[in-house]
This record gives structure tokens, C-alpha cells and sequence, in this order.
């Protein structure tokens, strides 16, 4: 598991160099904005329920084949592991947006879960589709401007999609 710093020292060493002027400044950079970084894992944990629940219940009125009998979301058991499934990721993003890196996603979720979800007989685009939901739920979230100090969040924006963008690629 990397975060974005061990990553690079792991990179350096690797070649067997001195961490680089560009590296250090990336670094430096990510320190200096670092409060935009936690305020936005702090939104979407402190909404993670919220963002769970929405998306399952607009992807169930998109694809209500899945809460009809016979279907991979019904029963009670189905349902309470699909909304697990969808807090597990979301979760996972949490992390992987705190260290700056993408590793403990991958590593520790969504390593072999495509398998799964075939060895389940669970839609794995259908799982994307909720995960591409959280997504739009999540940066709503963190680039809502009311109660932070205005700034611009394009960058960390973008890096939040992409963990999301890797979750819903990993399983479609
Ligand atoms: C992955 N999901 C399920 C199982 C596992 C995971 C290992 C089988 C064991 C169980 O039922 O608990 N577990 C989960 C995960 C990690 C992990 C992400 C990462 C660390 O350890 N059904 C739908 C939707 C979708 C869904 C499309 C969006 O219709 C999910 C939610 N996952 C779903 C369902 C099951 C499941 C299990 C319904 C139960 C399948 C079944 O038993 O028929």
C-alpha cells in the first residue's frame, strides 16, 4: 500500500536516485493543499450514508429488472449486500483520496472483484452504474462552495473521478 509519498521514495529507489527537484515540488505542492484534500474525504465520509443510499436507490429506478423477484439486488439479503458493496468502495475512494494514491483501492478492493462478481452471477455493469453515481454524488459534495473558503478544487476534482472512474472500470 502506497500513499502518494512512499510512492515516489519507492520509485526513487528503485532507479537508486535521489528523489527529484519535480517530485519534491509535487510533493510540496500536495502538503500545501492538503486542507482541500482532507475537507473533501471529510464530505464524502460524513455523507458516505447519504451518497450510498441515493445512488442505490436511482440506479434500482434505472434498472428495476434488479429489485423484481429474481433479480441480483432482491430479497433483503441481496439488497443489504448490495448497499454494503457500494459503502465498501466508497469507502475504499475515501482512503485513496486521503493518501493521494490509488493503491489501497486496488489492492485491498477492487483486486479480483470482477471475478467475484462473475463467480456471484452479479451485474458488474450494473455495479459500475452505481459507482459512477456515487461519483456524481461525491464531487457535487466536495465542490458545493457554502461553508469552505473558495479555492479552486479542479485538480482534486479530477483525481476524485478518476479513483471512481478505476472502482466502475474495475467491475464493468
Ligand atoms: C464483494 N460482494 C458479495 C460477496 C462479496 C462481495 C465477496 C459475496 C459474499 C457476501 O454475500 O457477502 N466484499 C465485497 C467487496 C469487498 C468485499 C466490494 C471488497 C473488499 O470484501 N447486487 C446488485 C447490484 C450490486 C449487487 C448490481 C450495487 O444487484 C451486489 C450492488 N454483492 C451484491 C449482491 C451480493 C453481493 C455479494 C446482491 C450477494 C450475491 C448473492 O449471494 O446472490
Amino acid at each position: 500500500m502506497f500513499d502518494a509519498f512512499t510512492r515516489v521514495v519507492s520509485q526513487a529507489d528503485a532507479r537508486g536516485e535521489f528523489l527529484s527537484t519535480e517530485q519534491l515540488d509535487a510533493l510540496s505542492k500536495m502538503v500545501s493543499d492538503s486542507n482541500k484534500r482532507i475537507d473533501a474525504v471529510n464530505r464524502i465520509t460524513g455523507n458516505g450514508s447519504a451518497i450510498v443510499t441515493n445512488a442505490a436507490r436511482a440506479l434500482f429506478a434505472e434498472q428495476p429488472q434488479l429489485i423484481a423477484p429474481g433479480g441480483n439486488a432482491y430479497t433483503n439479503r441481496r439488497m443489504a449486500a448490495c448497499l454494503r458493496d457500494m459503502e465498501i468502495i466508497l469507502r475504499y475512494v475515501t482512503y485513496a483520496v486521503f493518501s493521494g494514491d490509488a493503491s489501497v483501492l486496488e489492492d485491498r478492493c477492487l483486486n479480483g472483484l470482477r471475478e467475484t462478481y462473475q463467480a456471484l452471477g452479479t451485474p458488474g455493469a450494473s455495479v459500475a452504474a452505481g459507482v459512477q453515481k456515487m461519483k456524481d454524488a461525491a464531487l457535487a459534495i466536495v465542490n458545493d462552495p457554502s461553508g469552505i473558503t473558495p479555492g479552486d478544487c479542479s485538480a482534486l476534482a479530477s483525481e476524485i473521478a478518476g479513483y471512481f472512474d478505476r472502482a466502475a472500470s474495475a467491475v464493468a
